[in-house]
């Protein structure tokens, strides 16, 4: 078969038309590669709250990490510290954790499963397809007044690069893409020496006497193969005599304290709910017994607690 001319520019046409199509359509609809965890949860002001992290990593096996975590307000705070306890990480040779100094909301945690050099006696974490606890943070609740009313507190992970990533037991860092960019720059020579250039001026273009074609490497995470999903910290308001938790106040609170205090029992679900005579530095010892027992059998004298608005 023969086309004509205007055949042929149809042809072409068609072919450029397909061509431009295979270009601009997405490849496929990616599956995520890795899924970072965080969990939502609640503590008492002044309580120390652990909180979980999973990962499901699809792919890969995870031999190492460094992850930035930030906190979006003051409600609570890192600790430098976390639990590996029962997590994928147990065992793990090198974990650091530290609160960032320039930015103290920021706390980085570094791990590497086996930090020596060969043979590799820990080699990290297989594949997991569904969400496994790879740690849990440590965060402390302020003392929050019942006035105050932001009471929740992001916590992200921070999703750079040069922050967060995870790497495989070959040192790739899963959901790494790469970029090069190219700047051409143009110089003339400012001063000679025979034929030499001694000093160069960058100008904006040409003409010029020197020309340069300067690269540059981006790196950035795909964030369709890498999802981090941010949780949250929820400070409750605490019932000031109420150490069992269910917002009523009786008996079982004075036996709950008789028995934290001099019977090594369980401790108030909320310390700072126990100093119900609001001692100036937070004491919780007999007098605070003898206040629960005056409120409730005897002159109903009222709790006062650090954390409460009342009438002077
Ligand atoms: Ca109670
Ligand atoms: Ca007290």
């Amino acid at each position: 078969m023969f086309f004509g001319a205007k055949s042929l520019n149809a042809l072409w046409f068609i072919i450029v038309l397909f061509l431009t199509a295979l270009v601009s359509t997405p490849v496929r609809a990616q599956s995520p590669e890795l899924i970072v965890s965080i969990s939502d949860t609640t503590g008492y002001p002044g309580e120390e709250v652990f909180l979980p992290v999973y990962i499901a990593n699809f792919n890969d096996t995870i031999a190492g990490f460094i992850m930035v975590l930030t906190l979006s307000n003051e409600v609570a705070s890192f600790q430098p510290s976390i639990i590996t306890e029962g997590t994928l990480i147990a065992g793990w040779e090198y974990i650091d954790v530290r609160l960032v100094a320039d930015a103290p909301r920021d706390l980085q945690i570094t791990a590497l499963a086996d930090a020596y050099f060969p043979p590799i006696h820990t080699p990290g974490f297989p594949p997991q397809a569904s969400q496994k606890l790879l740690l849990k943070l440590l965060l402390k609740v302020a003392g929050l007044h019942d006035t105050v009313t932001v009471r929740t507190i992001d916590i992200d992970i921070i999703p750079d690069i040069s922050k967060t990533n995870f790497s495989t037991s070959d040192f790739r860092v899963v959901g790494l893409v790469t970029d090069t960019t190219y700047d051409t720059l143009w110089f003339d020579c400012a001063s000679w020496f025979f034929d030499s250039c001694v000093t160069w001026v960058q100008i904006p273009g040409p003409p010029a006497d020197y020309m340069y074609v300067d690269s540059n490497i981006h790196a950035w995470l795909d964030t369709n193969a890498v999802i981090f999903d941010d949780g949250s910290l929820t400070a409750l308001i605490p019932v000031c005599g109420d150490l069992t938790g269910e917002e009523v106040i009786d008996i079982s609170d004075i036996t709950r304290l008789i028995g934290f205090l001099y019977l090594q029992g369980e401790p108030p679900v909320c310390l700072l709910a126990a100093d119900v005579n609001n001692s100036p530095d937070g004491t919780i010892d007999i007098s605070d017994i003898t206040r629960l027992i005056q409120n409730l059998y005897i002159n109903g004298t009222p709790l006062r607690c650090s954390f409460n608005s009342y009438e002077k």
